[in-house]
């Protein structure tokens, strides 16, 4: 489930007179002298070009009409909140993922697609009768096509996929549709000739992995629509994390590394996105045989910045890579989170 252009949304709803209009919600524009990004836009903005992560001043000049309204987070954290707890009553296991997103584990309450669709069209509707706001939602026999099919018919879409259909389904679509495939593999893949999951998933393997190490096997594995991670609960409230589960278990700990890295990134944009500070930094691995540590640190000072995050993370880590002990998942979290909002209202 990933709720449709959400911060926009919600100040639509709470500003009716704004329906219609092309709303932009992200740094001060200042008549196109702003500096800081477009957090997000609604279906109208979008029609001029404006993208999330955008300068606010290429947004100006796209849409000098648009209605700019600043960031109001307190705002959406708790309509987030809200949605949250509806959609985990639906579910046997639930991943909250970002503010506005949520994976579905349904397996014991749906026999077959046709009862999946209904559920999925009986959340979509408490949504929008609870909260005022719509939603789009992919089902799929796994995580990673249920979201690529959530994305497929956005605003208020519902897309299923039959297992039957995956690849048929995936064939089309652009290569950075995959997580991770970010713009740099991205392009690199284009200059292999690989722009669409079809011309990945044709392509062959032994080569892809050679060019990109145990990350070549991945993409070939989720061209095919395999993915292997399972949706869950994530226990802590007062933290931000993000983990992933390898295609294939691996002792590469270079690429272990890089994809700790890259997990890091994530963290830190979602924690500068909500403008917070962490003061302790978890790491999670699951081995080959589903035996799974954590191990914590909490640091001397609090900090929002991804070179410490990072440099903990690594550190953590360091003592989890064995030779000989293949790894299935890694992870990184940081908690005893603090506002910056909040601090500087204190003082
Ligand atoms: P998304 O779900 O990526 O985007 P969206 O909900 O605005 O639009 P869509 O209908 O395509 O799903 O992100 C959720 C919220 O997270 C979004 O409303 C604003 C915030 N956000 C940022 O602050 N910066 C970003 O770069 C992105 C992508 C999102
Ligand atoms: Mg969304």
């Amino acid at each position: 489930m990933d709720m449709d252009h959400f911060f926009s949304a919600v100040e639509e709803r709470e500003h009716p007179e704004l329906k219609g209009k092309p709303v932009i919600v992200g740094a001060a524009p200042l008549g196109g002298k702003g500096r800081g990004v477009a957090s997000t836009s609604n279906y109208e903005a979008r029609k001029f070009g404006v993208r999330s992560g955008m300068p606010i001043s290429r947004a100006w000049k796209l849409c000098p009409q648009g209605v700019y309204l600043p960031v109001n987070y307190e705002l959406y954290a708790r309509v987030s909140n809200e949605i949250m707890d509806i959609l985990r009553k639906y579910a046997d296991k639930f991943e909250q993922w970002g503010i506005d997103e949520a994976f579905l584990d349904v397996s014991s309450r749906v026999r077959d697609y046709a009862e999946a669709e209904a559920l999925a069209r009986e959340i979509k509707k408490k949504i929008y009768e609870n909260e005022g706001l719509t939603c789009s939602i992919g089902v799929s026999s796994n995580k990673l096509v249920a979201k690529i099919a959530s994305e497929a018919q956005k605003p208020d879409g519902l897309t299923i996929v039959r297992e039957e259909a995956v690849e048929k389904f995936l064939a089309p679509l652009p290569v950075r549709k995959l997580l991770g495939v970010g713009r740099k593999t991205g392009q690199i893949l284009e200059e292999m000739g690989i722009k669409t999951i079809e011309d990945l998933a044709h392509f062959d393997p032994a080569v892809l992995a050679e060019s990109f190490g145990v990350m070549g096997t991945q993409l070939y594995l989720m061209a095919h629509g395999i993915d292997r991670s399972e949706v869950e609960e994530r226990s802590e409230v007062k933290s931000i994390g993000r983990d992933v589960t390898f295609l294939e278990d691996t002792d590469d700990f270079g690429y272990v590394l890089n994809v700790l890295d890259g997990l890091s990134e994530e963290v830190s944009r979602n924690v500068l996105d909500q403008r917070l500070y962490f003061k302790t930094v978890t790491v999670r691995v699951r081995y080959e045989n589903f035996e799974t540590h954590t191990h914590g640190k909490t640091l001397p000072f609090m900090t929002d910045r991804l070179q410490d995050l990072k440099k903990a993370a690594g550190e953590l880590m360091q003592s989890y890579l064995k030779p000989g002990r293949k790894i299935r998942l890694v992870g990184v979290r940081v908690s005893s989170l603090v506002s910056g909002f909040k601090q500087k209202k204190l003082l």
